[in-house]
Parts: C-alpha cells; sequence; structure tokens
C-alpha cells in the first residue's frame, strides 16, 4: 500500500515536471490582423486590393508544434470577412476554424474576432486564408511550423527555408468577379495571371522589375515550402535544370522521393529540397495550370520566379543572363499527375484504423440548374440557358445567413440545418459513363453528416461525369485523413479495396481526386465540431460542392468542443 502510494506520489511529480517543461517550451504568439484596402499595383494597373495589414501576400506566421497563436483580426475593410488555419487541427477549438456560417458569423466591417488556437503534433507548411465569398484571391500568407524546440527535421536541415506561395490575380475586384458569376449562372472569369509570392513574374507585361528572385549558393540545399494559394487552379511547379525532392505535403512528411515537377491543388502544400547542384545562373521557377476539365476556359499564362545563384554574373553589369526557362508538362497531363501523386508514402508506418464504423461513398461533382420561367434571361448564362451548380451527393450545399452551423448546433436552434445529408448517392448511376440529363440537376439544401465521436470513418468520394469531369482538390476541415488509394472510372469495392494501402499511406488535408475516378480516405472522428468539407476551387464551392461533418463531443472535457469565445460575431 505504501510502495503503492509512493509510486502515485512520484507519478505525479513527474507528470507534474513533464507538463512544466511542456509549458516552459511551449510560446503563445501574439499577432493583430488588420483587413483592410490598399493599393496594390499589378499588370500595369493599381487595384484596392483587401489585404491584411496592407500587405500581399499576408503576413508569414512561423512557431514551433505545441505553440499557441493568438490572432486578433480587425475588420477595416466593406466587406464580411473570417480568416481560416488551412490544416491546423483545431483540436477542440472548432470556434477558431473560421469558414463563414459554419463555424462562426463573419467578422462586419468594423468589427473584430480573436482566434485562439494551439498547434498539436503538426510540423510542415500549412497557410492561412479568408473563408469569405471571394477574399481568399488576397487574403492570404503561410504558416509554418516547426519542430518542437530542440527537435529536428528528418532530413539534414537545410541552409535556407523559402515559401513559395502561387497565387491567382485578376485584373479585376475578385469579390466583382464572383458576385457577377452568380449574377449571372454563367462560369466566372478566369483569372489574368499567376503569381509566386504575390508578383507574376518577367512573363507578364510591367512585371519584370518585380520577379521574385531566390537566392542560392553552390553546393547548398535550400528547403522551398510550396502552397498553392490559387482560387481555382491545379498548378504545376518546376525549376529549371533541378530536381526536387520531396520530403512532406500538407504538414505530413513523407518518405523522400524525387521529381522535376509537382502538381498542387489549391489548399495543398508540398516540401521540397532543392540542391545549389547546377552551374552558377539564373534559373526560372516557373508555376502554370494542370487543367483536367475539357473545353472549359481556363488561365493558361505562366508565372516565373528566378532561383539565382549567388556567384552568377551579375546582371546589373550589362551581360545578358536571360534566366533558363524550364519545360513543363502539358495543361492536361494527367499522367504526370498520377505518377505524382502514387508516389507519395508516409514516412514512417502508420496507424490507419482496420475496423471502419462509417462506410461513405460520396459522389462529386458538377450539375446544371434549368432555368424557371420566371427568371431573366440574364440570369441564366449557363450552358444552354441553364445556371452552373455542383453537389455532393446530388446536394448542391447552400450556406446558412442567420446562423453558423456550430452555433445552431450548440444552441439548439432548429431550421438551420438538416442531418439527413446521405451516406450514399440517392441515385446509382455509371458515374464516370456518359450520364443521362435526367440525373444532372442536384438539389440545394443544407444538410450535415452526424459523427459519434471516436467513430472510424471511410469515404469513397466519386468523382462524377456530370457536365464536366475534373480533378477536385476536396479539403476536410479539423481533420488530416490517410489516402488509401486513387483511381479511375467508378470505384469497385470488390477488386479496389486490394489496392489498399494499409502500411504507409500519405496523410494529408487536401486530396485531388482524380478526374473521372475516385479516392478512398480513412480517418478517426477524434475531434468534435461542425466540419466543412469541400472543394477547394473555390468556383465549386460558390457552385455548392460541399457538405459539413457534425462530429458529436465524446466523454469528458478532453472529448469535448471548448465553450464559444465571448467574442464570437453574432449575425
Ligand atoms: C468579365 O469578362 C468580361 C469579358 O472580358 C468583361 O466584360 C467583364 O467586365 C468581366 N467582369 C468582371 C467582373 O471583371
Ligand atoms: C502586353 O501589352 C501589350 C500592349 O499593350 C498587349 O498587346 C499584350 O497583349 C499584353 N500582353 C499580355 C500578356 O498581357
Ligand atoms: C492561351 O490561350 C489563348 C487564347 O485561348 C491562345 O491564343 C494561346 O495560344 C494560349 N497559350 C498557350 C501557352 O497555350
Ligand atoms: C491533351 O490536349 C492535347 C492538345 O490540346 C490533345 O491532343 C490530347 O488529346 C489531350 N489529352 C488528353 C488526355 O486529354
Ligand atoms: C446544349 O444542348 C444541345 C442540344 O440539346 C446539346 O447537344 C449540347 O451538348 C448542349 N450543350 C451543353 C454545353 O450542355
Ligand atoms: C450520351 O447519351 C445520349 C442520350 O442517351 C446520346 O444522345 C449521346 O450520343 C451519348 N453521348 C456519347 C458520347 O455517347
Ligand atoms: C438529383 O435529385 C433530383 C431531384 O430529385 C433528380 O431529378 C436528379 O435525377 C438527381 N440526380 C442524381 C444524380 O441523383
Ligand atoms: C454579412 O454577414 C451578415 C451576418 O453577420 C449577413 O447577414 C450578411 O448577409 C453578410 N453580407 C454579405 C454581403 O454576405
Ligand atoms: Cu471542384
Amino acid at each position: 500500500m505504501e510502495a503503492l502510494r509512493k509510486t502515485s506520489f512520484l507519478l505525479g511529480v513527474l507528470l507534474l515536471l513533464s507538463v512544466a517543461a511542456t509549458l516552459a517550451d511551449a510560446k503563445v504568439h501574439f499577432h493583430d490582423f488588420v483587413v483592410q484596402a490598399a493599393k496594390v499595383k499589378r499588370l500595369c494597373k493599381t487595384h484596392n486590393t483587401i489585404t491584411v495589414n496592407g500587405q500581399y501576400p499576408g503576413p508569414t506566421l512561423e512557431v514551433n508544434d505545441g505553440d499557441t497563436l493568438v490572432v486578433n483580426v480587425v475588420n477595416r475593410a466593406r466587406y464580411n470577412v473570417t480568416i481560416h488555419w488551412h490544416g491546423i487541427r483545431q483540436l477542440r477549438t472548432g470556434w477558431a476554424d473560421g469558414p463563414e456560417f459554419v463555424t462562426q458569423c463573419p467578422i462586419g466591417p468594423g468589427g473584430s474576432y480573436t482566434y485562439r488556437f494551439t498547434i498539436q503534433g503538426q510540423e510542415g507548411t500549412l497557410w492561412w486564408h479568408a473563408h469569405s465569398s471571394w477574399l481568399r484571391a488576397t487574403v492570404y500568407g503561410a504558416l509554418i511550423i516547426h519542430p518542437k524546440e530542440g527537435a529536428s527535421y528528418p532530413f539534414a536541415k537545410p541552409k535556407r527555408e523559402t515559401p513559395i506561395l502561387l497565387g491567382e490575380w485578376w485584373d479585376a475586384n475578385p469579390i466583382d468577379v464572383v458576385r457577377e458569376a452568380t449574377r449571372t449562372g454563367a462560369a466566372p472569369n478566369v483569372s489574368d495571371a499567376y503569381t509566386i509570392n504575390g508578383q507574376p513574374g518577367d512573363l507578364y507585361n510591367c512585371s519584370s522589375k518585380d520577379t521574385v528572385i531566390v537566392p542560392i549558393d553552390s553546393g547548398e540545399t535550400h528547403l522551398l515550402r510550396v502552397i498553392n494559394a490559387a482560387l481555382n487552379q491545379e498548378l504545376f511547379f518546376t525549376v529549371a535544370n533541378h530536381r526536387f525532392t520531396v520530403v512532406g505535403a500538407d504538414a505530413s512528411y513523407l518518405k523522400p522521393f524525387t521529381t522535376s515537377v509537382i502538381m498542387l491543388g489549391p489548399g495543398q502544400t508540398t516540401d521540397v529540397l532543392i540542391s545549389g547542384d547546377q552551374l552558377p545562373a539564373r534559373y526560372y521557377m516557373a508555376a502554370r495550370a494542370y487543367q483536367s476539365a475539357q473545353g472549359a476556359p481556363f488561365d493558361n499564362t505562366t508565372t516565373t520566379a528566378i532561383l539565382e545563384y549567388k556567384s552568377a554574373p551579375c546582371p546589373a553589369k550589362g551581360i545578358s543572363s536571360n534566366p533558363v526557362m524550364p519545360a513543363l508538362p502539358a495543361f492536361n497531363d494527367t499522367a504526370t499527375v498520377t505518377a505524382f501523386t502514387r508516389s507519395f508514402r508516409s514516412l514512417k508506418k502508420v496507424e490507419v484504423p482496420t475496423v471502419v464504423d462509417e462506410s461513405l461513398f460520396f459522389t462529386v461533382g458538377l450539375g446544371l440548374f434549368s432555368c424557371p420561367k420566371n427568371f431573366h434571361p440574364s440570369r441564366c448564362q449557363g450552358p444552354n440557358g441553364t445556371r452552373f451548380t455542383a453537389s455532393m451527393n446530388n446536394f448542391s450545399f447552400v450556406l446558412p445567413s442567420t446562423f453558423s452551423i456550430l452555433q445552431a448546433h450548440k444552441q439548439g436552434v432548429p431550421g438551420v440545418f438538416t442531418t439527413d445529408f446521405p451516406a450514399n448517392p440517392p441515385v446509382q448511376f455509371d458515374y464516370t459513363g456518359n450520364v443521362s440529363r435526367s440525373l444532372w440537376q442536384p438539389v440545394p439544401a443544407t444538410k450535415v453528416y452526424k459523427l459519434k465521436f471516436g467513430s472510424r470513418v471511410q469515404l469513397v468520394l466519386q468523382g462524377t461525369n456530370i457536365q464536366t469531369a475534373e480533378n477536385h482538390p476536396i479539403h476536410i476541415h479539423g481533420y488530416d485523413f490517410y489516402i488509401l488509394a486513387t483511381g479511375f472510372g467508378n470505384f469497385n469495392s470488390r477488386t479496389d479495396t486490394a489496392k489498399f494501402n494499409l502500411i504507409d499511406p500519405p496523410m494529408r488535408n487536401t486530396i485531388g481526386v482524380p478526374v473521372n475516378g475516385w479516392a478512398v480516405i480513412r480517418f478517426v472522428a477524434d475531434n468534435p465540431g461542425a466540419w466543412l468539407m469541400h472543394c477547394h476551387l473555390d468556383v465549386h464551392i460558390t457552385w455548392g460542392l460541399a457538405m459539413v461533418f457534425l462530429v458529436e463531443n465524446g466523454v469528458g472535457e478532453l472529448q469535448s468542443l471548448q465553450p464559444p469565445p465571448a467574442d464570437l460575431p453574432p449575425c
């Protein structure tokens, strides 16, 4: 008895010491984000661009795993705004996740809200962005999570690290662009340029003197933290004459592999090492579209930055030193994308749930609404006098406007959403075949799917060929998931289950569901809250390619959502 008491006393002391040690290491970072219009000149023209703190892209946040971020967002713009911390698990802090009308009402003009959350067991590159209308076109920045103080990377420490934010620029106000599309029902205008760290680069007019320069020394290793922050376009990225060693994606480490080109959907990040092993000179790094949808208009321009050896001859001295231009894959090079994504393996063997409590099958794709008689033709400018739409399991997601889903759930407010999102498509059909027109029109609704705390979820995401088949980058808030397999055509549970990687599947927060194909993911619903799952092409979320998982509390405080912060914006 005495011995037992002694042991438990010792254990208690040890526990206290370890808590104290964790507390001593972990830091709290305070930031002010003022959302405000600022003059930004690109492509020869100045715009009143919505920014954070007047910066475009916005500030880079750097933390260590275990740290807490406290970001006070003040809205001095004329639009509603929210900020989402893309890929952060937000364990028990769902109120800080950000998507408007899902976890909070937006911060109105003149309002403010403080996002507070702790990073728990995540390392690598993530980012933050606005999650209201299309403000994220210009309201975004990098969020870099270093290993805990004293811990190291699972690869040799690179000499330098540079975030590479790929973006998309309209020679217009992006809010006007989406509002026009919503009014007409047509596809929104495509962008006029892509950007690297906010600059289009010298293949565009009026852009050469501002082209981003990334320095490198001969012999050194450089970590590029590549983030696709573009609104509507999947992008290839490459550097002339250099190869990448891919070491991580979406803040999860990977078994290193080499490639000359990477592809990222909006929302995805990829960490790559490059070595200064080429002749000292200037080399373009370049990004341009991966366009999987056939026949749809897209921005086919190329953005560049320059990888510059510090020992290279100085161009200002009149020596012509045009950077070397890399070859880029064809816009529709799905084979290259498939080879790249199939190279992903988690660095270590992982614990994939082998028993599944919830076996879900969701179709993802576009659709068309036919126009009722009372609609003015100017509002029906989609194909053949229709309006564009998109859906999951034939429901086109409609955001509430009077409450957030999380608030309505916690306060028991009826009439904001229903809990009958279907576990399977209401109608089974040849998803990737020639789909009958009678199936093209989904139903608008605000439906959630309830999950018990701790349930082990398998989700088949099945792309459809309705209107146009396309690769959809599907993102889940509040969770990382394992990607067990991807394939083309219709998922077949009898034959495709054998292809599942249950040993070292990659973990991500955004999965590119192959064009005319499928992806199977698994996760454990261990984070209570209302979690949006959506296509990260903003044009598709605008059309309704989304749904919400409502994850219930488990047992006790540690398995329950925290109470809402006092300054949560009202609707
Ligand atoms: C979209 O493009 C059309 C055609 O170029 C143009 O007339 C229109 O003004 C653009 N809309 C916006 C909101 O920029
Ligand atoms: C650059 O400007 C010229 C002259 O105004 C114009 O003809 C050309 O289309 C522009 N190029 C691009 C890529 O915008
Ligand atoms: C981009 O599209 C325009 C018009 O659709 C076309 O004229 C041009 O050749 C295309 N550029 C590339 C690089 O494919
Ligand atoms: C890709 O585009 C090229 C030319 O635009 C076309 O010839 C080819 O068939 C396309 N490939 C696929 C797989 O769609
Ligand atoms: C428009 O309708 C015609 C005739 O029904 C059809 O052949 C065509 O494919 C339709 N176009 C689109 C873009 O749906
Ligand atoms: C798809 O089906 C429709 C009607 O069933 C038919 O008219 C059309 O020719 C088919 N298209 C293809 C490409 O098979
Ligand atoms: C979606 O639901 C509508 C309305 O019930 C129906 O007309 C359509 O065929 C359905 N489509 C699919 C793919 O289930
Ligand atoms: C801004 O948010 C309020 C709720 O807080 C909502 O009623 C209003 O419609 C929103 N405005 C826009 C333009 O979305
Ligand atoms: Cu999509």
